[in-house]
């Protein structure tokens, strides 16, 4: 890790800055596979799989002998857990629904809001390096709280042309009819056009690579919601003094571990304790079965020595980050002061991975700086808040002159018209 030395508020932006992603060569290549996927459905996504995953599957579409296997491959310790996590994640999203409310805004004036499930929705579970199959319990319990009707699945498969055990269990744990071993952009393409094996959807969720990123958002251009845009995750750690700099490096390091390109940033007013936190750095680094990667990625990472915790929290806000841990005395205080973040973990005992696996709060979150403009996925994505209106002929006397009066200001005669013709009709 860099560190720099107390720098100018000035600077700030620049060293926060994330590395820029080589789009245009990138976008050129992607489009050529969402094309494929388009022309050629089915097949091109067979062909895509011996290219990129190794294998050409012999059913898109994960069997039931699959599932009935991998039910057996998986451990009972880690069934057990997935269940504890699945039913937290379930309690504080259930905890997100809303009640309906109708306003009277004018007598006779009513208005109201209802929460509608999205009906179709893709879920984009990475497999590669890591297989994440906590994703598929971060965006799977949401869209079953919310009502979603149909829910498809794209993960890439393995060599074998198979899915990861965790991730098979798991998605069947949840109730997903629609496995498909579809990876990269040509999952998203699956899910965006539609093919013979796999349904279109109307809005993808998900993290992924380059490739899954930039088609993500290159299918929106079609009509496809996504959750967010996306980009490396990232967290950053405020710790003071007293922190304990073994926990703290732990959290960074949790972070490296995802990919060389991770973002980890320390903010500290002890010098101290960053020069405890390097050390800790260096020795748990050792220990870990993805080094190499959490090494590259801590090779771009910065630790920042500020005056206070004050400015601490500034430079965080002006970050945003995916992830911002607090280890520091004055919790409180800090906390109120949160402006801009994905989602914060308070305290000595609050790791990220709490959050990542098991505690309930979401784990898809914003990255790249958009914590100042985007939340996190909730069950608020996986519905639309329709609104509907009824207003009775007392509501139309009073409610309507006004309508009447800004119609023509506007010079729109026939939305003034539409009123006219009733009032007339009720004065009779
Ligand atoms: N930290 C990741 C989520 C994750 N971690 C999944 C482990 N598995 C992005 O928020
Ligand atoms: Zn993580």
């Amino acid at each position: 890790m860099k560190v720099y030395k107390y720098p100018a508020a000035s600077d700030w932006s620049s060293l926060l800055k994330r590395p820029v992603m080589e789009a245009a060569e990138l976008e050129g290549r992607v489009l050529a596979i969402l094309k494929e996927v388009q022309e050629r459905g089915d097949a091109a996504l067979i062909d895509f799989a011996l290219k990129f995953d190794g294998a050409a599957p012999k059913s898109l579409l994960a069997t039931d002998a699959e599932i009935a296997e991998a039910k057996v491959l998986v451990s009972e310790e880690l069934k057990a857990a997935i269940q504890v996590a699945k039913t937290n994640i379930e309690k504080f999203h259930t905890a997100q629904k809303e009640v309906q409310i109708s306003v009277e805004t004018m007598p006779g004036v009513n208005c109201w809001r209802k929460s509608l499930p999205i009906e179709k929705v893709g879920l984009y579970i990475p497999g590669g390096t890591a297989p994440l199959f906590s994703t598929i319990l971060m965006l799977g319990v949401p869209a079953t709280i919310a009502g979603c009707s149909q829910l498809v699945l794209c993960t890439p498969p393995n060599k074998e042309g198979k899915i990861h055990p965790a991730i098979l269990y798991t998605a069947n744990l949840l109730g997903i009819k629609t496995i498909v071993k579809a990876g990269g952009a040509q999952g998203i393409a699956a899910m965006a056009f539609g093919t013979a094996s796999v349904p279109k959807v109307y809005k993808i969720f998900g993290p992924g690579n380059q490739y899954v990123t930039t088609a993500k958002q290159l299918v929106t251009k079609y009509g496809v919601a996504i959750d967010m845009p996306a980009g490396p995750s990232e967290v950053a750690v405020i710790a003071d003094k007293q922190a304990n700099a073994a926990f703290v490096a732990a959290d960074l390091l949790s972070q490296a571990e995802h990919g060389a390109d991770s973002q980890v940033v320390l903010i500290s007013d002890s010098e101290d304790m960053i020069n405890r936190v390097q050390t800790e750095v260096d020795a748990q680094l050792e220990k870990l079965s993805r080094k190499d990667l959490a090494a590259k990625a801590l090779d771009n990472s910065k630790a920042f020595l500020v005056k206070d915790m004050n400015e601490a929290m500034a430079m965080s806000n002006l970050y945003a980050p995916e992830h911002l841990i607090l280890q520091v005395e004055d919790l409180d205080n800090l906390v109120a002061k949160v402006v801009n973040a994905g989602s914060v973990f308070i305290g000595p005992y609050t790791p990220e991975s709490a959050g990542d696996y098991a505690s309930g709060t979401n784990h898809t979150l914003p990255t790249n700086g958009y914590a100042t403009a985007y939340a996190g996925v909730s069950l608020d994505s996986f519905i639309r808040k329709v609104t509907f209106q009824k207003i009775t002929k007392e509501g139309l006397q009073k409610i309507g002159p006004v309508i009447e009066t800004m119609a023509a200001a506007e010079m729109l005669d026939a939305h003034k018209n539409a009123v006219t013709l009733r009032l007339k009709e009720i004065n009779k």
